[in-house]
């Protein structure tokens, strides 16, 4: 039997805008190795910036995907097409979140109104952030009302969320304790909303006292970002959650703050797409032509400045482009 070959970008293009789930997710396979990204953008990104991007981001086990999948269902319940991008996650999507719930919880999985995708890194980082951005466009493309993008992060990792999502959740577990004051920093920044998931256990009580008293600490903020508390499994607190995600919406269609954050997201895209082309304009060329190691050794023996070095390699890179290859 001969492989069946791997679909052109028209083919692709098509079964987005047809909302086909197959060629939705060749399409995201695409955007994860990098081939022929930049043709399906072109062809796609008219006919995005419909849905609504929701980021859920907090430490790993926190119940981000549970939450994402009773979110999916309430959204589902309004009608809505639901996407979920999981980025990077360290258990697998499926991991519990089923459990105890089997039976309703089966027919997300084979409703064609969602389709859930977990992201791998490969590579660096700045390709897997890449990438996320892309499906969530596809998905957007491909009509879903709402995508829900969920990261691992802890300290500085989540604010990368606010470069694709326009309304982020902070998903906290009761007896942090002092991993909040540690990453009060990073999680206030970015939070619209806080959820305190796993409620059912000891300390969530504690733990919503704590992050109320920091916003308290931090006033003049004109959206409060509201705590809400859930038992993912059971769906307890998730319309609340829904609820508080549609408020920051209403808040923010009527705030300067969402030309701000639009602009920031577009800028934070097309920054990183710049500096993985330079990086792919550098790796692309030998090492005996990338001027790479002739700079080092220039500098090692204070022949030249690093900073000149830099200034003579960029020109250089730039003025003979490498051959494009994604
Ligand atoms: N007791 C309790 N367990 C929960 C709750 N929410 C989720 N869990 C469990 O916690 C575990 C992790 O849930 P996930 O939804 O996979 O968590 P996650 O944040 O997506 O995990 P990663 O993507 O690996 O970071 C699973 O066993 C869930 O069943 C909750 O509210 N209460
Ligand atoms: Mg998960």
């Amino acid at each position: 039997m001969s492989p069946v070959p791997a679909p052109g970008t028209s083919e692709l293009v098509a079964g987005i805008f047809a909302g086909d789930g197959r060629r939705i997710g060749q399409a995201i396979s695409a955007a994860e190795s990098g081939d022929g990204v930049p043709e399906l953008s072109r062809r796609i990104f008219p006919k995005t910036g419909r849905a609504r991007v929701l980021g859920l981001t907090g430490p790993p086990g926190a119940g981000k995907s549970t939450l994402a999948l009773k979110m999916a269902q309430a959204y589902r319940a309004r009608g809505r097409k639901v996407g979920i991008v999981a980025v990077d996650p360290s258990s697998p999507f499926t991991g519990g979140a089923i459990l105890g719930d089997r039976i309703r919880m089966s027919e997300i999985y084979t409703d064609p109104g969602v389709f859930i995708r977990s992201m791998a890194t490969r590579g660096s980082m700045g390709g897997l952030a890449r990438a996320t951005s892309d499906a969530v466009d596809i998905l957007d493309a491909a009509g879903f009302d709402v995508v829900l993008v969920e990261t691992v992060g802890v300290g500085q990792d989540e604010v990368d969320i606010i470069r694709t999502a326009e309304t982020v959740a902070v998903v906290l577990v009761p007896g942090l304790g002092d991993d909040i004051q540690a990453i009060k920093a990073g999680i206030l920044e970015i939070a619209d909303v806080f959820v305190v998931n796993k409620a059912d256990k000891e300390g969530a009580d504690r733990t919503s006292a704590e992050l109320a008293m920091m916003l308290d600490l931090t006033p003049g903020r004109s959206w409060r970002p509201p705590i809400v508390r859930t038992v993912a499994p059971r769906g307890e607190g998730v319309p609340e959650v829904v609820e508080a995600m549609e408020s920051h919406r209403s808040w923010l269609a009527n705030s300067p703050e969402a030309g701000f954050r639009a602009a920031r997201r577009a800028r934070a895209r097309l920054v990183a797409l710049l500096e993985e082309r330079f990086h792919r304009s550098l790796e692309s060329r030998s090492p005996e032509s990338n001027g790479l190691e002739e700079a080092i050794r220039r500098i090692r023996e204070r022949r030249e400045d690093p900073y000149s070095a830099a200034t003579r390699l960029f020109e250089r890179l730039t003025r003979e482009p490498a051959a494009e290859r994604a």
